[in-house]
């Protein structure tokens, strides 16, 4: 791999297109359990551009009361659907870390979506790792160092990659700057979907 920060692992094609499209089946089973939500900013209920949902024991929500982990859909209140095989064999190959993820956030971007500079700060154990994994158009991804003020580096994460932050990249501020339209045929429609998994609560 590329180490493009202290213990931040840029897999590079990491998945065929076969696997590429496995993982994908995969996510549109857990889609059509638990849909995708579209997150709002804390206080303000400002809508995000990118919809999310979650598969595993928890996932990953923000709405008007904040941004936590919860292990229920936060509109249909249904448990998240079960970690697929293939995502749990993913972290164990590359994260290096003893105890399985406990959560899988699902990010859909269109076209038009954006994250902006933020940290991972919502688990409990920063200690593990965060694993993240790119299918559809690619994505200019930004990454810095642990002070917003810092320097940043311009990625571009196309589908197939394997990002691994760890170490003092675990808490490197990082966002998606866009999505580059029409860069990939995997997803029917169009867009990017990026899969991370993560730990929440201290191992064992
Ligand atoms: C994405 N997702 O591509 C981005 C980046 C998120 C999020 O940032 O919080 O859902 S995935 C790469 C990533 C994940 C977690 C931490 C870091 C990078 N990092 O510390 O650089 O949808
Ligand atoms: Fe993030």
């Amino acid at each position: 791999p590329l180490e493009v920060g202290p213990g931040a692992l840029w897999f590079r094609e990491a998945l065929d297109r076969g696997a590429q499209a496995a993982l994908l089946a995969d996510v549109g089973a857990v889609l059509d359990a638990a849909p995708l939500f579209t997150p709002a900013m804390p206080r303000t209920g400002k809508p995000f551009s990118v919809r999310m949902s979650n598969c595993g024991p928890l996932g990953w929500v923000a709405d008007a009361a904040g941004y936590r982990y919860q292990a229920f859909h936060p509109d249909t209140r249904a448990p998240w659907p079960a970690m697929p095989a293939a995502l749990a064999a993913l972290w164990d190959a590359y994260a290096g870390f003893p105890a399985p993820a406990e959560a899988c956030l699902i990010n859909y971007y269109g076209p038009d979506a954006r994250m902006s500079l933020h940290q991972d700060r919502d688990e409990a154990d920063f200690t593990a790792p965060v694993l993240s994994i790119s299918l559809g158009d690619t994505a200019v991804f930004r990454i810095g160092g642990e002070t917003r003020a810092g320097a940043t580096r311009s990625l571009r994460l196309a589908s197939g990659d394997i990002f691994l932050l760890s170490g003092p990249s675990r808490l490197a501020f990082h966002g998606i700057d866009r999505i580059l339209p029409g860069t990939s045929t995997l997803l029917p429609g169009g867009g990017r979907f990026n899969l991370t998994l993560r730990r929440v609560n201290p191992a064992g």
